[in-house]
């Protein structure tokens, strides 16, 4: 109980310093051509918002295990790569709509509930 407060009591005194988990992207601008990174388990993204339109995916397994990508948007499956092994890149390309955002997950059993999922915002059109 007490080695957890002072963990915690850590983490918040030095805040954003070396070592500390990278935050996930802010609402940037409008990017039609994101990388995803797959690993043990999270998803990486390059961008946190989408453009409508033509999105390019560049997905990549980053991480020992095998994963895959699912993307959908509005109840929508707007894509999905193959199961990828320790290196292997896939790139997908997607048809996104306006404003909707769009949830990503590893599709591999447990995967999700371990932590890879993630979700994109889409710029109004
Ligand atoms: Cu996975």
């Amino acid at each position: 109980m007490s080695r957890v407060g002072a963990g915690l009591t850590l983490a918040l005194l030095t805040g954003c310093g070396a070592g500390a988990p990278s935050p996930p992207p802010a609402a940037g601008p409008p990017v039609s051509q994101l990388r995803v990174g797959l690993s043990e388990y999270r998803l990486q993204l390059s961008a946190g918002t989408l453009a409508p339109g033509t999105v390019e995916v560049s997905v990549t397994n980053t991480g020992s295990a095998r994963h895959d990508l699912q993307l959908v948007q509005a109840g929508a499956v707007l894509g999905a790569s193959r199961v990828l092994s320790l290196g292997e890149q896939q790139s997908l390309a997607l048809q996104v709509a306006a404003g909707a955002p769009i949830s990503l997950r590893c599709t591999l059993p447990g995967h999700a509930e371990a932590g890879m999922t993630g979700t994109l915002a889409v710029a109004p059109g």
